[in-house]
């Protein structure tokens, strides 16, 4: 090989790592926002994961089991609390997505948190009554936090 093409070979292959480790510098970490959305969208996808059997107990639509029903109904009132979290810096949903967080939430943010603790109550009420395996008092209860969940999602959730 010619010197003076080993010698630009060689710069080449120099250039190319270079290139390569700004390139995976680059790579920004996720913001505070979009950290945010991923949390609170985590924390959705479990009490989703937890609501969907009480509904089909609740509806007749699955077996009612009781210590089942009672396990989902207190994951969900553990988790409704930590949602708050997850919206507390301004931080809509990605439009990309199917659904989201509009941007009202944080220009209305006041009544955004009162639904929000309107959840947390509603939950904690349905796993309280949920150990008593009273499915009387279960149905009302469970309608109960739908209604919250509907409340919140009309409002606040783009489709
Ligand atoms: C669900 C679910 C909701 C609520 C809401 C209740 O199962 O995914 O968003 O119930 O539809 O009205």
């Amino acid at each position: 090989m010619h010197h003076g093409t080993k010698l630009a070979a060689g710069l080449l292959a120099i250039a190319g790592t270079v290139g390569f480790a700004s390139a995976a510098f680059a790579q920004q970490p996720p913001s505070k926002a979009e950290q945010s959305a991923k949390y609170r969208q985590s924390v959705y996808q479990v009490i989703v994961w937890n609501f969907g059997p009480m509904a089909g107990a609740v509806q007749g639509k699955a077996p009612y089991d009781k210590d089942a029903f009672a396990k989902q109904a207190a994951r969900v009132a553990s988790l409704t609390p930590m949602l708050a979290e997850g919206f507390a810096i301004e931080s809509p949903t990605a439009p990309e997505r199917a659904k989201g967080a509009k941007a009202s939430i944080w220009s209305n943010k006041a009544e955004f948190d009162k639904l929000m603790q309107d959840l947390v109550t509603k939950s904690a009420a349905l796993a309280e009554v949920a150990k008593s395996g009273d499915l009387a008092k279960i149905k009302p209860a469970f309608g109960e936090v739908g209604q919250s969940c509907k409340a919140c999602h009309d409002k606040f959730r783009a489709e």
